[in-house]
């Protein structure tokens, strides 16, 4: 027989360096149990969890008036397209990126499409905006880089972000599993003075 069972009275009470390690655990434990409940109402990482239930295809004409009425033109009157990059630096060519400026203080739109964000923002240090964010068919992370601000992004969900940057080239990347094109699913926020 392979399988045999246990020795009556198995159970021997941790001693020395095993109790050590065991406390050590445990307080650790304890001490990211109370963190966690902190971080929620310390720090300015947290969104102002503001998220109103959507028409996906209602959401999708806002994106698209909001893109059209606000987009970036070069000196010929077409609309400029931004180079993004995915994690390991390599330009992604099979999407076309519209520049788009909302005005200062007013509302914004990201899209969560597969597999991109569009369109890239370029917003205005030191001004607030109320960035709007959903994704057209699966679930989303939304990591903002270099400061690693992630929030979760559902269909049929706009997520109101309400932000004030700061001057750089910011990079948003997905860091919830959403299918083939995960990996290199990314987008951009620039920040101008
Ligand atoms: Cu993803």
């Amino acid at each position: 027989m392979s399988i045999y069972a246990p020795e009556k009275n198995w159970f021997h009470a941790p001693e020395g360096a095993e109790r050590v390690w065991i406390g050590l655990a445990l307080t650790w434990c304890l001490v990211m149990f109370v963190m966690m409940t902190m971080w929620h109402f310390k720090g300015k990482q947290n969104s102002t969890g503001e998220a109103y239930r959507v028409d996906q295809t209602a959401f999708a004409a806002r994106v698209d008036s909001f893109v059209k009425s606000n987009a970036v033109l070069d000196e010929k009157g077409n609309p400029v397209f931004a180079e993004v990059r995915d994690d390991k630096g390599v330009l992604i060519t099979d999407t076309r990126f519209p520049v788009v400026e909302p005005s200062p203080g007013g509302d914004a739109y990201l899209y969560a499409r597969l597999w991109y964000w569009t369109p890239v923002l370029r917003l205005k240090a030191g001004q607030t905006y109320r960035i709007h964010i959903s994704g057209e068919t699966y679930q989303h992370g939304f990591s903002l880089q270099p400061m690693n601000m992630n929030f979760q992004i559902l269909p049929g969900y706009d997520h109101v972000l309400t932000v004030t940057p700061t001057k750089g080239d910011y990079q948003i990347i997905c860091n919830e599993f959403c299918g083939l094109g995960h990996h290199k699913m990314t987008g951009k926020i620039e920040v101008v003075e």
